[in-house]
């Protein structure tokens, strides 16, 4: 949402001594934006376009937006699924925030075995058909990485996260992550196609009154989400 600025405060009227005014305006601007808004009531559209190190656009990038100091209130989804399907998982990569519950129903007739030995969650459901009788509890923010202990090719991501604005990319590389209250954030970009051992990108991100326009891009190798031939 845009709120009109007092002219007293729009920085087009603020004096041009130099070329080094135009830094010194963005630096103020970035300063006072956050102010300018009254918390809640001020908030913005950050839209992220993430690319892979040719440049292309890269689908299915988890796009994070966390407050550089503090918490925000975050509550659980009521249910998530990751469906296994046709040997594979569906979803490959989601995002649910801590807490949530989430269900892996197997819409195939063969029985897999899903787990995941990652310290965000560490779970298994051994050999079963149809849908597990409880769903399982992700709390606590961080990665975990799928397998099936039958079919070596399924991986499948569940990024949980402990911020209330996040997204995934779409097939052009755009995430949008809606109703950005005006603060100071750091804006993380993650894909499972990066190393094991990358966090991904980070970079300030200062939200104001207005929407936002963001680029990312993420040198990955091999990309796991990559259509097969
Ligand atoms: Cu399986």
């Amino acid at each position: 949402m845009n709120r009109a600025i007092p002219a007293a405060f729009s920085l087009r009227f603020l004096p041009s001594f130099s070329v080094s005014h135009a830094r010194w305006r963005g630096r103020l601007w970035r300063a006072i934006a956050p102010l300018l808004c009254c918390g809640s009531a001020c908030a913005g559209v950050v839209t992220v376009a993430v690319t892979d190190g040719a440049g292309k656009p890269l689908p299915q990038a988890v796009v994070l937006i966390e407050p550089i100091s503090g918490k925000l209130a975050v509550q659980p989804l009521p249910s998530a699924q990751v469906a296994q399907f046709k040997r594979q998982f569906v979803p490959r990569v989601s995002v649910v925030t801590a807490g949530t519950p989430v269900a892996f129903p197997n819409q195939d007739t063969v029985r897999h075995h899903v787990y995941s030995f990652s310290p965000t969650k560490n779970f298994e459901l051994k050999l079963y058909a149809g849908v597990p009788s409880q769903p399982v509890l992700f709390d606590k923010a961080g990665i975990a990485v799928l397998g099936c202990n039958i079919h070596d090719q399924m991986a499948a991501w569940i990024v949980v996260v402990d911020t209330p604005f996040y997204g995934v990319t779409d097939a052009e590389g755009i995430a949008r992550v809606n109703a950005v209250t005006a603060g100071s954030y750091r804006l993380k970009v993650w894909h499972p196609g990066l190393p094991d051992t990358s966090d991904g990108t980070s970079q300030p991100l200062t939200v104001g009154a207005a929407n936002i326009e963001k680029a990312a891009r993420l040198e990955i190798g091999a990309n796991p989400l990559a259509p097969q031939p």
